[in-house]
């Protein structure tokens, strides 16, 4: 789905601003009240893009369990009504019913990735109720999982599978375009590479409607124009090329043209692939050196904080970082630009998370069973299908995205197992025009003799907690499991990132013998384990886990959040954000493991 832009034929409003808001008291609420067709009663303030949750100081908000109503008024003018209008939403977590002057326009279900529709018919000129109704549900069948349960008190209680806070709400920009009635709906380019003549061929295909004539002109950063082809389909050589790499980013412009309907669309060219334990960029071995991030900040919660997210990439920078991952859901639109253009590195995660439920689903509240069990199990083959399919469909372009990951730490054990996963693979290598390397993310309870995944994954993803969750505080122990670990996984003769290895650290807690969570322990912690990385020669990457303190479900083991971030939650370093900086800046980008 492309990302809407302006051009020349294209307007473009952006929606964001203060909304009116209501929790429903009981659910349908708003559908039997017909909250949609008219303003709603005593409405709160609400900000949009956010998550509502830490928006007001109530907990009654912050913990809310079901549907919530926003409304805002769009006035349109004349010249609005006389193309194709589109009503777009970045991401609503997680499931939307969109209205327009009462009538129902679109639902989703996702909290995480865009959808749209055409609005031409629901609208007139002047005003227009626009009404959201947003749920925070999720059970066994929502990615990311949760348990619908009730508490000793009665109260109904959404749990959650996974370990960040359920933040809820209209998350990403809802944003209204205009196209031509004849018009461009998708572009998808790949290229190909010529090493030695320094060339490059772009191979575009665009997706219309209507009647008309296409064709693409290729810029340059100078604004140059160095190719072009007639048709929809087609191929653009680009002589003496500047391809995109890591931090030194170089983004051409592809300008489709339908008729009166032209869409621009940045894009970098470099070549992915893996070739026995090497990952290569541009036919370089690269090492991956960062996190595993979260989208949340404080007040916005997961809602879109492009200030922060420019920080972030200034705080990866100065750490000689150089990649990330959208872990554990695809992160916005916005943010994935600016990694293409800013040259950042990503592992792009769909929000499988929580498809363990064998496992006791951590300490986070959902219950004991077998993952896969008909009954008492997940439920969320075809939409896990669906998500990768809208995820590919967004960012297949991006050059910044250079790995697929299919989930984040499931119960990959046993033929059930095999048989959920194996064709996810195959479905996203079907689906990427790119053919990008996909990856399953591994659990530490997930052996290396019983992880199903490891054949078909391009590269192995490892998250590891030797001197926390196993063999805490003993970190003798813990190196001598770690690397025992690791001999196995190295005979795969493929690509190891440690995507996620960490300690909660509480800031200003310090110790002269190091001891769990003072900063002096983080320290230790990473020296350890970065050590043992570095004699294995097939570890081609380190994420540590995480970038920034984060929020997440209230239990015995987190302290006001998740705190093994090597940044707080306000981006302040803690001591190992040094330690590591000063490791990374001496790790090249390249070449670091011949
Ligand atoms: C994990 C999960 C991550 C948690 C982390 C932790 O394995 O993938 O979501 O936050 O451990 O801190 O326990």
């Amino acid at each position: 789905m492309l990302y809407p832009v302006m051009t020349k034929s294209r307007m473009l409003f952006d929606l964001s601003g203060i909304w009116a808001f209501r929790m429903e008291q009981e659910e349908g609420e708003g559908e039997r009240e017909g909250w949609a067709g008219k303003p709603l009663p005593n409405p709160m303030t609400m900000a949009v893009p956010a998550s509502y949750n830490d928006l007001k100081a109530c907990a009654e908000l912050r913990d809310y369990h079901g549907t919530v109503y926003y409304q805002t008024t769009v006035r349109l003018a004349k010249a609005m009504l006389e193309e194709r209008l589109v009503l777009r939403c970045g991401a609503v977590t997680h499931h939307a019913k969109v209205y327009l002057n009462g009538q129902l326009v679109m639902t989703h279900r996702g909290g995480f990735l865009p959808f749209e529709a055409e609005v031409s018919g629901f609208v007139k000129e002047g005003d227009n109720l626009l009404t959201i109704a947003v749920s925070n549900l999720i059970d066994h069948s929502t990615l990311p999982v949760g348990e619908q349960q009730t508490t000793p008190s009665g109260e109904a209680r959404n749990a959650t599978n996974f370990d960040f806070f359920n933040y809820a709400g209209i998350n990403r920009p809802v944003k209204l375009y205009t196209t031509p009635q004849d018009y461009i709906a998708d572009v998808t380019v790949t290229s190909d590479v010529d090493f030695e003549k320094g060339s490059a061929t772009l191979h575009y295909a665009l997706s219309t409607l209507g009647e008309g004539e296409a064709r693409v002109e290729v810029y340059d950063e100078a604004g140059q124009l160095v190719g072009r082809s007639e048709g929809k389909t087609g191929d653009v050589t680009i002589e003496k090329v500047h391809l995109w790499q890591p931090l030194d980013a170089y983004l051409y412009e592809v300008r489709a043209y339908y008729e009166r309907d032209e869409y621009i669309l940045p894009y970098g060219i470099r070549t992915v692939r893996v070739e026995g334990r090497h990952f290569l960029i541009n036919e370089r071995p690269f090492y991956f050196k960062g996190y595993g991030k979260h989208e949340d900040t404080y007040p916005n919660g997961r809602g879109l904080n492009e200030a922060m997210n420019v920080k972030d990439l200034a705080l990866l920078k100065w750490q000689g970082a150089n990649s990330f991952r959208t872990s554990h859901y695809p992160y916005s639109e916005e943010m994935l630009r600016l990694c293409d253009r800013e040259g950042i590195v990503v592992i792009d995660e769909c929000p499988a998370v929580g498809l363990n439920l064998r496992m006791g689903g951590g300490f986070f509240g959902a219950t004991q069973s077998p993952t896969f069990d008909p009954e008492k199990g997940i439920k969320t083959g075809e939409h896990h299908k669906e998500v990768l399919r809208d995820l590919v469909a967004r960012d297949k372009n991006l050059a910044c995205v250079v790995i697929w990951s299919i989930a984040n730490e499931p119960d990959s054990t046993g033929k059930e197992a095999a048989d959920y996963f194996l064709p996810l693979f195959k479905l996203v290598k079907e689906l990427d025009p790119q053919k990008r390397p996909c990856t399953l993310v591994n659990v530490q309870m997930v052996s290396f003799e019983q992880e199903v995944t490891k054949e078909v994954a391009d590269v192995i993803c490892l998250n590891r907690y030797y001197g926390w969750y196993e063999c805490g505080g003993d970190l003798k122990s813990a190196e001598k499991q770690l690397r025992a670990e690791l001999e196995k996984w190295s005979t795969l003769n493929k690509p190891i990132i440690f995507t996620e290895f960490g300690a909660d650290t509480v800031a200003g807690f310090h110790d002269a013998t190091p001891v769990m969570f003072t900063e002096e322990y983080q320290v230790d912690y990473y020296e350890m384990n970065t050590r043992v990385f570095d004699e294995f020669p097939a570890v081609q990457g380190e994420q540590v886990w995480n970038f920034a303190d984060f929020a997440t479900s209230q239990g015995v083991v987190r302290v006001q959040g998740n705190k093994k971030g090597l940044f707080t939650r306000d981006r302040k370093p803690k001591m190992a954000a040094h330690f590591m900086r000063k490791r990374w800046l001496s790790i090249p980008n390249f070449e670091y493991k011949k």
